[in-house]
């Protein structure tokens, strides 16, 4: 099995945070090429056009972070990421594609409408040009207050996103986060102390270093 990556990007990250918190080693294959893209080789092999992918060991190729997840989830059930019963599995579920949606959505839409390197390439996975649109990077921006906002609420005082347990809600609202604080500068607003608290306690664990 191996996993295709590209340094830096949030999405590959979200599945490197979860094969650590596994223990789960793989091969990794950087895809990263000159220019802020992806390499020739990779977008000739790959239909979407995107990372992460998973290639197992018949060619059989799998993409989108959460399908890989899954898939590895089923392997190696222990430790549980992605919920416990049926009632946890939802909410885990819901917060999850809430945080892909409303903080990777919104960190992308920042980022690739404003970074000179993502010039005609407003969107992932197109072979054609795509242009920026100004108005997207304030509207990313906004986006990135309502997702710590809410965010915020459903942490309280828990340790992570779902309650007790370190979830897979939890990496991709961190992937999100530390994304859009690195490259657009994004910072947690201080009304969101909640946010801050946990987005320190999972900046602290192993699986989050690069
Ligand atoms: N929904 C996909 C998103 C994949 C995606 O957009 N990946 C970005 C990197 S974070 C990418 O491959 N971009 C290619 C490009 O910018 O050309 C997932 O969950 O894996």
């Amino acid at each position: 099995m191996k996993l295709y990556d590209w340094q830096g990007a949030p999405n590959p990250r979200r599945v490197l945070m979860f094969l650590k918190e596994k223990g789960i080693e793989l091969e990794v294959i950087e895809t990263g090429a000159e220019g802020a893209r992806l390499s020739e080789d990779f977008l000739a092999s790959d239909g979407q056009r995107t990372v992460p992918a998973l290639e197992l060991d018949d060619g059989t190729r799998i993409g989108e972070a959460m399908a890989i997840c899954r898939y590895l989830e089923t392997l190696h059930p222990e430790p549980s990421l992605m919920g416990t019963d049926a009632l946890d599995s939802a909410k885990v579920d819901m917060w999850e594609r809430r945080a892909d949606v409303e903080g990777v959505g919104a960190a992308g839409e920042l980022f690739r409408n404003s970074h000179p390197a993502f010039d005609g390439r407003g969107l992932p996975g197109q072979a054609e040009r795509i242009e920026q649109i100004p108005e997207l990077v304030e509207r990313g921006r906004a986006r990135m207050g309502w997702f710590f906002e809410k965010f915020d609420a459903q942490i309280g005082d828990s340790p992570f996103v779902t309650g007790e347990n370190f979830t897979v809600a939890d990496i991709t609202a961190f992937c999100a986060t530390d994304f859009a604080r690195k490259v657009s500068k994004v910072q947690i607003p201080d009304a969101c102390a909640n946010f801050a608290r946990w987005y320190e306690s999972v900046r602290a664990r192993a699986s989050a270093k690069r």
